[in-house]
């Protein structure tokens, strides 16, 4: 089967249902296809392109597009900063960027050729038919950050985008009479491949915001939107909203209607669980999954929503706990270190043969470093991360070490420490720890923000800044970042 069986064949499908729709703007099945098609001719040879994720129609066209091409496609992130973007450029080596026509590109993508994504172009007669490509070939490369170093690109392989569709589908009875609602970014798993993908495999529509709010989430699912999918901030914002239950009566009757509330990419507080259901009747649930496994467990629809928990392994994925040493858990009751398998997992990280080959176990086990134990049904808690110095703030990953290269790189800034802090709207928040360069003018925490955001990206951006006369190193000359909080 194609990847997105109804693009592929619009005829054989619902040729004028909706697809997608931001705002005003809509596609049909038909005219997705037609304006992917005569795009995906321009493209064939293109070897691999960029793509300017915007929240916007063109950027579905395109990823569609070089999915029809069989042309893998790098989705950016439009506002990362000029040091992210250049390392992104370099390392995958796009030879096009695929962007809306009014869009302004910055200086870094000025050596790609830039075609403009036409929403109502037409394939012409000498159009080529595209043959499906092989399960294995990759579809997308997309950037997720580590602890240190700049971000991987993630090797996407069309296999592993349908093999987690499919097993979501399953899970959720997911089925192209749904209508998906979110405001996710599109140059991420959660809103490229499950928010817009999903939708397009199962023949079904989806709304996007643009940008998240609790208005725009009532007016979708109040008119017709069957599923939500979110990150924990939203829902943190959605409960907040209906703490107030005069001023959030359409929102709390939009959720009490829809058919599933889905959360994902970083732990949904119990808190913020127990508020929603309070208010609206519903229950969230909760999926678990990394860009580079794709999704990994799931509460079925079908199945008991437990607050805390990611629910069980999703048809075809092998999940297993593990000791330090990688031996299986003695005590099955403990906490061990999340290790998946199956057909949803990455083909590898572009160009870093060193970093796949770490992360993955001689039999293709993949080490997601979160750390968890498992319910007596197999339902799996996920309790922490290996890895200090991996942030989750806003869903997004974001890596210490990276921010702190950043900061060390800004002339007023002697030494940098980098830490994440628990923060209810975001989940975690960035914090920096500053040796100013002279202490008697320490460089102001908004000039720190705004280089980082500026180098980086904005959601990399320090939250707060503290300043120091030292950072606490052990003997070794290790800074001993667990010391900093204290
Ligand atoms: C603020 N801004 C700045 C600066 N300060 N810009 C430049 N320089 C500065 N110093 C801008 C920001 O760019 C943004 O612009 C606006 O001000 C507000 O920024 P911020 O406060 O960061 O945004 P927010 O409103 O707090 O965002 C919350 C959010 C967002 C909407 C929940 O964090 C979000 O979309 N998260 C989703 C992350 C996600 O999809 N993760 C999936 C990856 P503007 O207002 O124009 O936007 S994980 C994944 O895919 C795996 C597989 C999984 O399991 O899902
Ligand atoms: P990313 O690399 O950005 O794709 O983020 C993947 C990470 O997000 C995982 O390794 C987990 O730490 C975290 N994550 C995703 N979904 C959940 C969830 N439902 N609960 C807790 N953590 C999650």
């Amino acid at each position: 089967m194609s990847l997105l069986p109804a693009l592929q064949d619009p005829a054989g499908s619902p040729a004028t249902r909706e697809a997608v729709r931001f705002g005003e703007q809509s596609l049909g099945y038909g005219r997705l296809a037609a304006a992917a098609d005569a795009l995906a001719t321009r493209i064939a040879q293109a070897g691999r392109v960029a793509v300017w994720a915007t929240p916007a129609p063109e950027t579905v066209v395109a990823v569609v597009a070089a999915l029809r091409a069989g042309v893998p496609a790098v989705p950016l992130n439009p506002k990362t900063g000029e040091r992210e973007l250049a390392h992104i450029v370099s390392d995958s080596a796009p030879s096009t960027v695929l962007a809306a026509a009014g869009d302004v590109l910055p200086p870094a993508l000025a050596s790609l050729t830039r075609v403009d994504v036409d929403t109502a172009a037409a394939p012409q007669p000498s159009d080529a038919s595209f043959p499906e490509p092989s399960p294995e070939s990759p579809a997308l490369i997309v950037y997720t950050s580590g602890t240190t170093g700049p971000p991987k690109g993630a090797v996407l392989p069309r296999r592993a985008i349908a093999a987690t569709l499919d097993a979501l589908e399953d899970a959720w009875q997911w089925t192209g009479d749904d209508v998906l609602v979110h405001a996710l970014p599109l140059f991420h798993v959660h809103g490229l491949i499950l928010g817009i993908l999903g939708p397009l495999r199962r023949g079904g529509s989806v709304r996007h915001l643009g940008r998240f709010s609790t208005e725009g989430v009532a007016r979708e699912l109040e008119s017709g939107g069957t599923m939500l999918f979110g990150v924990p901030t939203m829902y943190h914002r959605i409960a907040e909203a209906l703490a107030d239950p005069t001023a959030s009566v359409g929102l709390t009757k939009a959720l009490a209607g829809a058919r599933l509330l889905v959360s994902g990419s970083a732990a949904l507080p119990v808190h913020d669980h127990e508020r929603i259901a309070a208010a609206t009747g519903r229950r969230v649930i909760e999926r678990y999954g990394m860009t580079e496994t794709l999704m990994n467990t799931g509460v079925r629809a079908d199945g008991e929503p437990r607050p805390g928990t990611v629910g069980g392994p999703l048809r075809g994925v092998e999940l297993r706990l593990v000791e330090e040493d990688g031996s299986a858990l003695t005590d099955p009751a403990s906490i061990g270190e999340i290790q998946v398998r199956g057909p949803n997992l990455f083909t590898g990280y572009l160009n870093r043969p060193d970093a796949t080959a770490a992360a993955l176990t001689a039999d293709g086990w993949f080490r997601t470093g979160d750390m968890a134990t498992l319910d007596p049904d197999g339902y799996v808690r996920i309790v922490g991360r290996k890895a200090t110095d991996l942030i989750k703030s806003g869903g997004y990953k974001i890596g210490a070490g990276e921010i702190e290269n950043a900061l060390l790189d800004h002339p007023g800034v002697r030494e940098a420490a980098v830490t994440g802090e628990p923060d209810p709207d975001l989940g975690e928040r960035i914090v920096a720890w500053v040796v100013p360069a002279d202490p008697g003018s320490p460089p102001p925490a908004e000039e720190l923000a705004g280089h980082v955001a500026a180098q980086l990206s904005p959601h990399k951006r320090p939250r707060t800044v503290r300043y120091l006369d030292a950072l606490p190193r052990n003997d070794l000359g290790k800074i001993m970042k667990r010391s900093l909080h204290g």
